[in-house]
Protein backbone atom coordinates (compact mmCIF):
# COMPACT_ATOMS: atom_id res chain seq x y z
CA UNK A 1 0.00 0.00 0.00
CA UNK A 2 1.25 3.75 -0.60
CA UNK A 3 1.64 5.78 1.92
CA UNK A 4 -0.66 8.38 2.83
CA UNK A 5 0.30 11.69 2.27
CA UNK A 6 -1.11 14.52 4.61
CA UNK A 7 -0.62 18.23 4.08
CA UNK A 8 -0.87 20.42 7.14
CA UNK A 9 -1.58 24.28 6.88
CA UNK A 10 -0.45 26.11 10.29
CA UNK A 11 1.63 23.55 11.13
CA UNK A 12 4.11 25.36 13.58
CA UNK A 13 1.03 26.44 15.50
CA UNK A 14 -0.64 24.11 18.43
CA UNK A 15 -2.74 21.90 16.60
CA UNK A 16 -0.35 21.70 13.65
CA UNK A 17 2.21 20.67 16.04
CA UNK A 18 -0.15 17.97 17.88
CA UNK A 19 -2.06 16.62 14.24
CA UNK A 20 1.65 16.29 12.71
CA UNK A 21 2.48 14.01 15.90
CA UNK A 22 -1.46 12.04 15.85
CA UNK A 23 -0.33 12.13 11.62
CA UNK A 24 3.02 10.47 12.23
CA UNK A 25 1.72 7.36 14.91
CA UNK A 26 -0.84 6.36 11.80
CA UNK A 27 1.65 5.64 9.17
CA UNK A 28 1.08 9.13 7.22
CA UNK A 29 4.36 11.39 4.99
CA UNK A 30 3.49 14.67 6.62
CA UNK A 31 4.34 18.28 4.76
CA UNK A 32 3.73 20.86 6.84
CA UNK A 33 3.51 24.52 4.90
CA UNK A 34 4.68 27.43 6.58
CA UNK A 35 4.88 31.09 5.14
CA UNK A 36 8.04 32.71 4.90
CA UNK A 37 9.66 34.37 7.58
CA UNK A 38 13.17 36.16 8.30
CA UNK A 39 13.77 33.63 11.38
CA UNK A 40 12.80 30.09 11.86
CA UNK A 41 9.43 29.99 14.18
CA UNK A 42 9.80 26.24 15.00
CA UNK A 43 9.73 25.48 18.24
CA UNK A 44 6.51 23.36 18.64
CA UNK A 45 7.40 21.06 15.95
CA UNK A 46 11.62 20.73 16.97
CA UNK A 47 11.09 17.46 18.12
CA UNK A 48 9.80 16.06 14.32
CA UNK A 49 12.62 17.15 12.95
CA UNK A 50 13.64 14.70 10.38
CA UNK A 51 10.28 13.20 10.35
CA UNK A 52 8.26 15.82 9.07
CA UNK A 53 9.01 17.50 5.38
CA UNK A 54 8.39 21.33 5.61
CA UNK A 55 7.44 23.74 2.55
CA UNK A 56 7.11 27.16 1.87
CA UNK A 57 3.37 28.80 0.59
CA UNK A 58 1.37 31.47 1.96
CA UNK A 59 -3.12 31.85 2.48
CA UNK A 60 -2.43 35.10 0.85
CA UNK A 61 -0.54 33.75 -2.13
CA UNK A 62 -2.94 31.74 -4.40
CA UNK A 63 -0.03 30.32 -7.17
CA UNK A 64 2.19 29.53 -4.18
CA UNK A 65 -0.52 27.15 -3.27
CA UNK A 66 -1.52 25.63 -6.56
CA UNK A 67 2.12 25.33 -6.74
CA UNK A 68 2.33 23.29 -3.03
CA UNK A 69 -0.45 20.70 -4.00
CA UNK A 70 1.09 19.97 -7.48
CA UNK A 71 4.43 19.21 -6.11
CA UNK A 72 3.23 17.31 -2.77
CA UNK A 73 0.21 15.33 -4.32
CA UNK A 74 -1.54 15.43 -0.97
CA UNK A 75 -4.31 13.02 -0.17
CA UNK A 76 -5.38 14.81 2.68
CA UNK A 77 -5.22 18.66 3.64
CA UNK A 78 -5.70 20.16 6.69
CA UNK A 79 -6.17 23.53 6.84
CA UNK A 80 -5.06 25.01 10.36
CA UNK A 81 -3.64 28.30 9.35
CA UNK A 82 -5.11 31.56 10.67
CA UNK A 83 -4.90 34.52 12.57
CA UNK A 84 -6.44 33.22 15.22
CA UNK A 85 -6.05 35.45 17.99
CA UNK A 86 -9.38 37.33 18.94
CA UNK A 87 -8.47 40.94 20.24
CA UNK A 88 -6.01 41.19 17.13
CA UNK A 89 -8.96 40.83 15.06
CA UNK A 90 -10.14 44.02 15.97
CA UNK A 91 -6.74 45.35 15.40
CA UNK A 92 -6.57 44.09 11.43
CA UNK A 93 -10.02 42.90 10.58
CA UNK A 94 -8.94 43.46 7.01
CA UNK A 95 -5.70 41.35 7.28
CA UNK A 96 -7.87 38.70 9.27
CA UNK A 97 -10.51 38.14 6.85
CA UNK A 98 -7.72 37.85 4.23
CA UNK A 99 -6.02 34.60 5.98
CA UNK A 100 -8.55 33.40 7.72
CA UNK A 101 -11.52 33.81 4.77
CA UNK A 102 -10.46 34.46 1.78
CA UNK A 103 -7.44 32.23 2.36
CA UNK A 104 -9.69 29.74 2.62
CA UNK A 105 -11.17 30.27 -0.79
CA UNK A 106 -7.58 30.30 -2.06
CA UNK A 107 -6.80 27.07 -1.08
CA UNK A 108 -10.10 25.42 -2.01
CA UNK A 109 -9.80 27.03 -5.70
CA UNK A 110 -6.29 25.21 -5.63
CA UNK A 111 -7.75 21.47 -4.80
CA UNK A 112 -10.43 21.97 -7.21
CA UNK A 113 -7.75 22.96 -9.80
CA UNK A 114 -4.94 20.34 -9.12
CA UNK A 115 -6.90 17.45 -7.77
CA UNK A 116 -10.94 17.61 -6.55
CA UNK A 117 -10.19 14.20 -4.90
CA UNK A 118 -8.31 15.77 -2.09
CA UNK A 119 -10.19 15.29 1.32
CA UNK A 120 -10.05 18.38 2.63
CA UNK A 121 -10.54 19.82 6.72
CA UNK A 122 -11.40 23.43 7.81
CA UNK A 123 -10.58 24.42 10.95
CA UNK A 124 -13.78 26.01 12.33
CA UNK A 125 -14.96 27.66 15.21
CA UNK A 126 -17.18 28.37 18.15
CA UNK A 127 -16.34 31.76 17.67
CA UNK A 128 -18.88 31.46 14.74
CA UNK A 129 -21.81 31.08 17.87
CA UNK A 130 -20.87 34.01 19.52
CA UNK A 131 -23.88 35.76 20.70
CA UNK A 132 -25.35 31.98 21.07
CA UNK A 133 -28.79 31.48 19.75
CA UNK A 134 -29.48 28.22 21.88
CA UNK A 135 -27.36 26.03 24.47
CA UNK A 136 -26.09 23.59 24.08
CA UNK A 137 -24.68 24.73 20.16
CA UNK A 138 -25.25 21.94 18.11
CA UNK A 139 -24.23 21.80 14.47
CA UNK A 140 -27.59 23.06 13.56
CA UNK A 141 -27.11 26.35 15.62
CA UNK A 142 -27.51 29.28 13.85
CA UNK A 143 -24.23 31.52 13.64
CA UNK A 144 -23.95 35.03 15.57
CA UNK A 145 -19.96 36.11 15.09
CA UNK A 146 -19.07 38.95 17.88
CA UNK A 147 -15.58 39.44 16.31
CA UNK A 148 -14.02 40.00 13.02
CA UNK A 149 -11.97 36.56 13.00
CA UNK A 150 -15.57 35.52 14.34
CA UNK A 151 -17.22 36.57 10.86
CA UNK A 152 -14.14 35.26 9.29
CA UNK A 153 -14.26 31.77 10.24
CA UNK A 154 -18.35 31.86 9.41
CA UNK A 155 -17.12 33.10 5.63
CA UNK A 156 -14.90 30.02 5.51
CA UNK A 157 -17.33 27.16 6.95
CA UNK A 158 -20.19 28.19 4.51
CA UNK A 159 -17.37 28.25 1.52
CA UNK A 160 -16.45 25.13 2.88
CA UNK A 161 -19.54 23.67 2.51
CA UNK A 162 -20.49 25.36 -0.76
CA UNK A 163 -17.53 23.67 -2.33
CA UNK A 164 -18.59 20.72 -1.30
CA UNK A 165 -22.26 21.38 -2.48
CA UNK A 166 -20.49 23.01 -6.24
CA UNK A 167 -17.80 20.78 -7.12
CA UNK A 168 -18.42 17.44 -5.00
CA UNK A 169 -15.05 18.20 -2.98
CA UNK A 170 -14.45 16.15 0.50
CA UNK A 171 -14.57 18.98 2.38
CA UNK A 172 -15.55 19.13 6.52
CA UNK A 173 -15.48 21.91 8.74
CA UNK A 174 -14.80 20.95 12.17
CA UNK A 175 -16.54 24.07 14.31
CA UNK A 176 -13.86 22.82 17.53
CA UNK A 177 -14.59 24.76 20.81
CA UNK A 178 -11.72 25.97 22.67
CA UNK A 179 -8.93 23.51 22.94
CA UNK A 180 -5.36 23.83 25.08
CA UNK A 181 -2.36 22.69 26.07
CA UNK A 182 1.15 23.04 27.05
CA UNK A 183 1.77 24.38 23.48
CA UNK A 184 -0.57 27.39 23.79
CA UNK A 185 0.17 30.69 22.75
CA UNK A 186 1.13 32.45 25.46
CA UNK A 187 -1.60 35.33 24.26
CA UNK A 188 -4.78 32.95 25.28
CA UNK A 189 -6.27 33.02 28.27
CA UNK A 190 -5.15 29.69 29.74
CA UNK A 191 -1.53 29.75 28.58
CA UNK A 192 -1.35 33.47 29.64
CA UNK A 193 -2.96 32.42 33.42
CA UNK A 194 -0.44 29.14 33.39
CA UNK A 195 2.66 31.28 32.39
CA UNK A 196 1.15 34.00 34.57
CA UNK A 197 1.07 31.61 37.68
CA UNK A 198 4.49 29.61 36.88
CA UNK A 199 6.15 33.94 36.90
CA UNK A 200 4.91 34.57 39.79
CA UNK A 201 5.73 31.35 41.49
CA UNK A 202 9.52 31.67 40.27
CA UNK A 203 9.38 35.55 42.22
CA UNK A 204 9.28 36.94 38.29
CA UNK A 205 5.99 38.81 38.78
CA UNK A 206 3.52 39.41 41.50
CA UNK A 207 0.05 40.52 39.53
CA UNK A 208 -1.43 38.88 36.44
CA UNK A 209 -3.28 41.38 34.58
CA UNK A 210 -7.08 40.28 33.41
CA UNK A 211 -10.25 41.05 31.74
CA UNK A 212 -13.60 39.50 32.33
CA UNK A 213 -13.47 37.18 34.25
CA UNK A 214 -17.41 35.72 34.05
CA UNK A 215 -16.09 34.91 30.53
CA UNK A 216 -17.44 30.83 29.95
CA UNK A 217 -15.76 28.62 27.71
CA UNK A 218 -15.84 24.87 26.95
CA UNK A 219 -12.06 23.96 27.06
CA UNK A 220 -10.35 20.78 26.25
CA UNK A 221 -7.30 19.37 25.10
CA UNK A 222 -5.37 20.12 21.83
CA UNK A 223 -4.11 16.29 21.81
CA UNK A 224 -7.75 14.96 21.78
CA UNK A 225 -9.54 17.31 19.19
CA UNK A 226 -7.08 16.22 16.26
CA UNK A 227 -7.74 13.11 16.43
CA UNK A 228 -11.54 14.53 15.70
CA UNK A 229 -10.10 16.29 12.52
CA UNK A 230 -8.63 13.25 10.94
CA UNK A 231 -11.23 10.67 11.81
CA UNK A 232 -13.77 13.34 9.86
CA UNK A 233 -11.60 12.94 7.09
CA UNK A 234 -11.76 9.14 7.13
CA UNK A 235 -15.44 8.90 7.05
CA UNK A 236 -17.38 8.07 3.72
CA UNK A 237 -18.76 11.06 3.42
CA UNK A 238 -18.17 14.81 4.13
CA UNK A 239 -19.78 16.73 6.55
CA UNK A 240 -19.77 19.26 9.40
CA UNK A 241 -19.11 18.02 13.34
CA UNK A 242 -18.74 20.03 16.44
CA UNK A 243 -16.42 18.65 18.90
CA UNK A 244 -16.46 19.83 22.45
CA UNK A 245 -16.20 18.18 25.96
CA UNK A 246 -19.87 19.54 27.00
CA UNK A 247 -18.47 21.31 30.02
CA UNK A 248 -18.49 24.79 30.82
CA UNK A 249 -16.35 27.02 32.85
CA UNK A 250 -15.57 30.45 34.05
CA UNK A 251 -12.34 32.06 33.87
CA UNK A 252 -12.53 32.19 37.43
CA UNK A 253 -12.59 28.75 37.62
CA UNK A 254 -9.81 28.54 35.58
CA UNK A 255 -7.51 30.94 37.55
CA UNK A 256 -8.79 29.66 40.95
CA UNK A 257 -7.84 25.97 40.03
CA UNK A 258 -4.40 27.41 38.29
CA UNK A 259 -3.34 29.46 41.12
CA UNK A 260 -4.22 26.48 43.34
CA UNK A 261 -1.99 23.81 42.07
CA UNK A 262 1.03 26.08 42.93
CA UNK A 263 -0.17 26.76 46.22
CA UNK A 264 -1.25 30.51 45.49
CA UNK A 265 -4.59 32.29 45.99
CA UNK A 266 -5.49 33.94 42.76
CA UNK A 267 -7.47 36.79 44.57
CA UNK A 268 -3.57 37.70 45.77
CA UNK A 269 -2.49 38.34 42.60
CA UNK A 270 -5.31 38.77 39.74
CA UNK A 271 -6.05 42.17 38.68
CA UNK A 272 -8.79 43.24 36.47
CA UNK A 273 -7.73 45.69 33.97
CA UNK A 274 -10.86 47.20 31.81
CA UNK A 275 -8.30 47.78 28.70
CA UNK A 276 -8.43 43.73 28.33
CA UNK A 277 -11.94 43.80 28.19
CA UNK A 278 -13.56 43.13 24.56
CA UNK A 279 -15.26 45.65 22.54
CA UNK A 280 -17.93 42.79 22.17
CA UNK A 281 -17.60 39.56 24.24
CA UNK A 282 -19.02 36.24 23.59
CA UNK A 283 -20.04 35.37 26.66
CA UNK A 284 -20.52 31.47 27.17
CA UNK A 285 -20.12 28.79 25.19
CA UNK A 286 -20.73 24.99 25.45
CA UNK A 287 -20.65 22.81 22.91
CA UNK A 288 -22.67 19.27 21.85
CA UNK A 289 -20.66 16.73 20.02
CA UNK A 290 -23.18 13.77 20.60
CA UNK A 291 -22.97 13.79 16.60
CA UNK A 292 -19.17 13.80 16.48
CA UNK A 293 -19.24 10.90 19.20
CA UNK A 294 -21.57 8.99 17.26
CA UNK A 295 -20.46 9.10 13.79
CA UNK A 296 -16.41 9.63 14.50
CA UNK A 297 -16.34 7.32 18.17
CA UNK A 298 -14.25 10.69 19.21
CA UNK A 299 -14.33 11.05 23.25
CA UNK A 300 -12.30 13.68 25.11
CA UNK A 301 -10.22 12.29 27.47
CA UNK A 302 -8.75 14.70 29.29
CA UNK A 303 -10.86 16.75 32.22
CA UNK A 304 -10.88 20.90 32.54
CA UNK A 305 -8.97 20.15 35.87
CA UNK A 306 -6.98 18.13 34.46
CA UNK A 307 -5.99 19.91 31.59
CA UNK A 308 -5.39 23.24 33.69
CA UNK A 309 -2.82 21.01 36.20
CA UNK A 310 -1.35 19.65 32.80
CA UNK A 311 -0.68 23.05 31.31
CA UNK A 312 0.60 24.85 35.08
CA UNK A 313 2.77 21.81 36.42
CA UNK A 314 4.57 22.44 32.73
CA UNK A 315 4.78 25.54 33.05
CA UNK A 316 6.31 25.56 36.71
CA UNK A 317 8.84 23.20 34.91
CA UNK A 318 9.87 25.35 32.70
CA UNK A 319 10.58 27.93 34.94
CA UNK A 320 12.62 26.01 37.02
CA UNK A 321 14.31 24.62 34.25
CA UNK A 322 15.39 27.82 33.62
CA UNK A 323 16.36 28.86 36.92
CA UNK A 324 18.67 25.77 37.23
CA UNK A 325 20.20 26.89 33.69
CA UNK A 326 21.25 30.59 34.95
P1 LIG B 1 -2.20 29.07 16.20
O1 LIG B 1 -1.39 28.41 17.28
O2 LIG B 1 -2.41 30.54 16.27
O3 LIG B 1 -1.53 28.70 14.80
C1 LIG B 1 -1.89 29.37 13.61
C2 LIG B 1 -0.99 28.90 12.48
O4 LIG B 1 -1.35 29.59 11.27
C3 LIG B 1 0.50 29.18 12.69
O5 LIG B 1 1.22 28.03 12.27
C4 LIG B 1 0.75 30.35 11.74
O6 LIG B 1 2.06 30.42 11.26
C5 LIG B 1 -0.18 30.00 10.60
N1 LIG B 1 -0.47 31.12 9.68
C6 LIG B 1 -1.05 32.30 10.00
N2 LIG B 1 -1.18 33.06 8.90
C7 LIG B 1 -0.67 32.34 7.84
C8 LIG B 1 -0.51 32.58 6.43
N3 LIG B 1 -0.90 33.73 5.87
N4 LIG B 1 0.03 31.62 5.66
C9 LIG B 1 0.43 30.47 6.22
N5 LIG B 1 0.33 30.18 7.53
C10 LIG B 1 -0.21 31.11 8.34
O7 LIG B 1 -3.65 28.39 16.12
P2 LIG B 1 -4.18 26.99 16.72
O8 LIG B 1 -4.67 27.23 18.11
O9 LIG B 1 -3.20 25.92 16.44
O10 LIG B 1 -5.49 26.78 15.85
C11 LIG B 1 -5.43 26.11 14.59
C12 LIG B 1 -6.63 26.52 13.74
O11 LIG B 1 -7.83 26.17 14.42
C13 LIG B 1 -6.75 28.01 13.47
O12 LIG B 1 -7.32 28.15 12.20
C14 LIG B 1 -7.72 28.50 14.53
O13 LIG B 1 -8.37 29.68 14.08
C15 LIG B 1 -8.65 27.31 14.61
N6 LIG B 1 -9.32 27.08 15.88
C16 LIG B 1 -8.60 27.03 17.03
C17 LIG B 1 -9.23 26.73 18.23
C18 LIG B 1 -8.48 26.63 19.51
O14 LIG B 1 -9.11 26.66 20.57
N7 LIG B 1 -7.15 26.45 19.47
C19 LIG B 1 -10.62 26.47 18.22
C20 LIG B 1 -11.32 26.51 17.01
C21 LIG B 1 -10.66 26.80 15.84
P3 LIG B 1 3.24 31.31 11.96
O15 LIG B 1 3.91 30.37 12.92
O16 LIG B 1 4.06 31.69 10.80
O17 LIG B 1 2.57 32.47 12.65
O1 LIG C 1 -10.28 34.00 25.48
C1 LIG C 1 -11.56 35.95 28.34
C2 LIG C 1 -11.85 36.49 26.95
O2 LIG C 1 -8.33 34.49 24.00
C3 LIG C 1 -11.22 33.21 26.17
C4 LIG C 1 -9.04 31.00 19.89
O3 LIG C 1 -8.29 29.82 19.83
O4 LIG C 1 -10.88 29.89 20.94
C5 LIG C 1 -9.98 30.97 21.09
O5 LIG C 1 -10.68 32.21 21.16
C6 LIG C 1 -12.07 34.09 27.07
C7 LIG C 1 -12.66 35.33 26.38
O6 LIG C 1 -9.89 32.53 23.47
C8 LIG C 1 -8.46 37.50 29.39
O7 LIG C 1 -12.55 37.73 27.02
C9 LIG C 1 -10.45 37.24 30.21
O8 LIG C 1 -14.01 35.47 26.75
O9 LIG C 1 -8.35 32.33 25.34
P1 LIG C 1 -9.11 33.36 24.58
P2 LIG C 1 -11.15 32.86 22.54
O10 LIG C 1 -11.32 34.30 22.30
O11 LIG C 1 -12.30 32.10 23.09
C10 LIG C 1 -11.70 29.94 19.79
C11 LIG C 1 -12.58 28.71 19.76
C12 LIG C 1 -10.95 30.18 18.54
O12 LIG C 1 -11.34 29.74 17.47
C13 LIG C 1 -9.84 31.17 18.60
O13 LIG C 1 -8.92 31.00 17.51
O14 LIG C 1 -11.25 34.59 28.13
N1 LIG C 1 -10.42 36.62 28.98
N2 LIG C 1 -9.26 37.79 30.47
C14 LIG C 1 -9.20 36.77 28.46
N3 LIG C 1 -8.70 36.35 27.29
C15 LIG C 1 -7.40 36.64 27.02
N4 LIG C 1 -6.85 36.22 25.87
N5 LIG C 1 -6.63 37.38 27.90
C16 LIG C 1 -7.11 37.83 29.10
O15 LIG C 1 -6.42 38.48 29.88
Amino acid sequence: MTQPIALITGITGQDGSYLADFLLTQGYRVVGMVRRASTENFERIEHLRGQIEIRQADLLDQLSLINLLREVRPREVYNLAAQSFVPTSWEQPVLTGEFTALGVTRLLEAIRLVDPGIRFYQASSSEMFGQVQEVPQTERTPFYPRSPYGVAKAYAHWITVNYRESYGIFACSGILFNHESPRRGKEFVTRKVTDGVARIKAGLATTLLMGNLQARRDWGFAGDYVEAMWRMLQQPQPDNYVVATGETHSVQELCERAFARAGLNWKDHVVVDRALVRPAEVESLLGDATKAKRVLGWQPRVSFHALVDMMVDADLARYERRSHAQ
